[in-house]
């Protein structure tokens, strides 16, 4: 292998190593407090602040909620959530594709997680930078939608393989886009077969009612 690209795979484990160690206390950290953590993943436009828009609606009288929205510029995600119970923090990357663990320590410092039982994350839209940077959740969810095609978890396996679900989203327009389900659902059985897999509509609803159940039982084991 050439020097130069082994001294950037070393500095790239170095970087890999120290977002670990603080994955690891931000999850020591969250256990401690009793708050559940989702790393809520998947490519731009995916819909994840839609489905957020909805959950936070739906799930407020069940768990108190916080949102983390990270983003390469702007707070419009984070304007699209408040108002509907959650304190919502955006974090705006510059040029960094992906969230890391310190990011989300920073943004929550002057959080009361006392008041907090669920905190997620949105993180920012690409399939393949965040699959890598632990940021110390319990649960990572990634979304796939019907628009993007169902080759992609073959395509960008890392981040399928590394989620707890799978959420098929924008399956009420899943026809009128040509979505091969069965070819989707084979895909995601063979590069995520840990995964449990929700066929959902955020723009509807439809779908989301088991999903929510499943994530809440994750979330807070009995
Ligand atoms: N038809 C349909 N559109 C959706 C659905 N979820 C999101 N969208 C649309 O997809 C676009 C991107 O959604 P957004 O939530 O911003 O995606 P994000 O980038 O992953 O946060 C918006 O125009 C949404 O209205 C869905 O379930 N069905
Ligand atoms: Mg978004």
């Amino acid at each position: 292998m050439p020097e130069a690209r082994r001294g950037t795979i070393a500095i790239e484990q170095r970087v890999l190593g120290r977002n670990d160690e603080a994955a690891q206390r931000n999850r020591a950290f969250f256990r401690e407090r009793g708050v559940g953590v989702v790393n809520l993943v998947s490519s731009p436009g995916a819909g994840k602040t839609t489905l957020l828009e909805r959950l936070l609606g739906d799930l407020r009288e069940r768990v108190r909620m916080a949102v983390v929205v990270g983003d390469l510029q702007t707070d419009n995600d984070a304007r699209r959530l408040r108002g509907k119970g959650a304190r919502v923090e955006q974090i705006t990357t510059g040029t960094v594709c992906h969230l890391e663990a310190d990011m989300v320590w920073r943004a929550i410092s002057t959080f009361d997680l006392a008041e907090l039982d669920v905190l997620i994350i949105e993180n920012v839209g690409n399939l393949v930078c965040p699959a890598g940077y632990d940021l110390g959740e319990d649960v990572r969810i990634a979304v796939l939608a019907t628009t993007e095609g169902e080759d992609k978890p073959l395509k960008y396996p890392t981040m399928f393989k590394s989620a707890h679900m799978v959420l098929i989203n924008k399956t009420d327009i899943g026809g009128v886009v040509g979505f091969d389900r069965d070819a989707a659902l084979q895909s995601l059985s063979r590069v995520a077969p840990q995964a449990a897999t929700y066929e959902v509509s955020a723009r509807t609803g439809q779908g989301l009612a088991r999903f929510y159940d499943d994530l809440l039982a994750r979330l807070r084991p009995a």
